[in-house]
């Protein structure tokens, strides 16, 4: 019972104390972030009821209709952001475009990315899934954010987080210093430091791809996987295999035990022949979590964080989590491919 209470608010205040020059405008949008996350985790809490209650998409008991969750979460992540005088602009995933904060607001510093919830097709089995998010800073030099200011390499955000709606919902966030983890305590309503300052293990014993994939798989990618089966003690393999198909929730199992997650590109498919996974909303801001955990984030080739995105829903192949594990993809695909 010794523990420091520290709820989100607090140390993202505390984190700001260190630059006294900062407005403490940053810190209010990182606020805001963390409160359409709680309001989306009750709603995400509410999922299974939806049946009960009026199936999402449809009409409620009440004939009121009920919105879809990840609509839900978009709208939720617009509505509280878009008149804060914070933004400059926003870019979903779920949006082909940016989304211009309307003229009656003012126009903010910084530009907000986010993933409202991915893994969406989890929600109907009671699976996990997440929100993504990324925070630029406005480059262009209008009176209003253009898409310029979300076309910056990953190294340039400036926060980056995401949200688990799991057993328990977690935010876990940098702002380059550190990756923290928060745990709601859904009775009280306030996101707890439960993990400062989170390292991942240099070389993880799990893995994570879709192997029903195996057969779209370059060689490198399939000598890799087979390499990561095969028996040897002083690496630890065989490594099991755990893979959800929500990227969050197995990103955030490697990050706190150790592992690689893959989505290499697929090269029989030519709708997505460099992989499924989008820069800007999913790879760039895990990218800059794991690399503040000691992990690393690559293509396969380079580090993610040094791509400059080319458009707003840009695809890759992803390769992120244990260092060590990174690496020794890289080193297969370099061989082999
Ligand atoms: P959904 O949002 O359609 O469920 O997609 C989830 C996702 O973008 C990501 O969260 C997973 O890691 C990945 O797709 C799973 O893709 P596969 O089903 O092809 O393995």
């Amino acid at each position: 019972m010794t523990a420091q209470i520290i709820t989100i608010e607090r140390h993202i205040l505390e984190q700001q104390r260190r630059f006294p020059a900062a407005t403490g405008e940053f810190t209010n949008l990182l606020y805001d972030i963390a409160l359409a996350a709680k309001i989306i985790s009750r709603e995400v809490s509410k999922a299974g009821l939806a049946e009960i209650l009026g199936l999402t998409g449809e009409e409620n008991v009440q004939g009121e209709q009920v919105m879809k969750l990840d609509v839900f979460a978009n709208e939720m992540f617009i509505r509280m952001n878009d008149h804060t005088g914070r933004l400059c602009a926003m870019a979903s995933e779920e949006s082909a475009d940016i989304i211009p904060i309307p003229d009656r607001f003012p126009c903010g510093r910084y530009a907000l990315v986010f993933d409202p919830l991915d893994g969406s097709s989890n929600v109907d089995v009671n699976v996990s899934i997440g929100t993504i998010f990324s925070i630029h800073r406005k480059v262009s030099t209008g009176p209003r954010g253009a898409l310029e200011d979300f076309l910056q390499p990953g190294y340039e955000q400036a926060a980056a987080g995401y949200i688990v709606y799991g057993s328990s919902t977690m935010l876990v966030y940098t702002a380059g210093q550190g990756a923290h983890g928060f745990t709601l305590d859904p009775s009280v309503g306030e996101f707890l430091l439960s993990h400062p300052n989170i390292q991942t293990p240099p070389r993880g014993r799990y893995y994570s791809i879709n192997e029903g994939n195996t057969h779209y798989w370059s060689e490198g990618i399939r000598r890799y996987v087979d390499y990561l089966k095969t028996p040897d003690e002083a690496t630890g393999r065989p490594y099991s295999g755990r893979y959800i198909g929500s990227l969050v929730a197995d990103f955030h199992r490697n990050l706190l035990a150790g592992g690689i997650f893959m989505y290499p590109a697929d090269r029989q498919d030519p709708n997505k022949p460099y992989g499924k996974l989008r820069l800007l909303y999913e790879a760039a801001p895990l990218a800059f979590i794991v690399e503040q955990a000691g992990g690393r984030a690559s293509d396969g080739r380079q580090d993610i964080r040094r791509i400059r995105p080319e458009s707003l829903h840009q695809r890759l192949p992803l390769f992120i989590g244990s260092r060590e594990d990174v690496n020794e993809v890289e080193q297969f695909i370099r061989e082999f491919d």
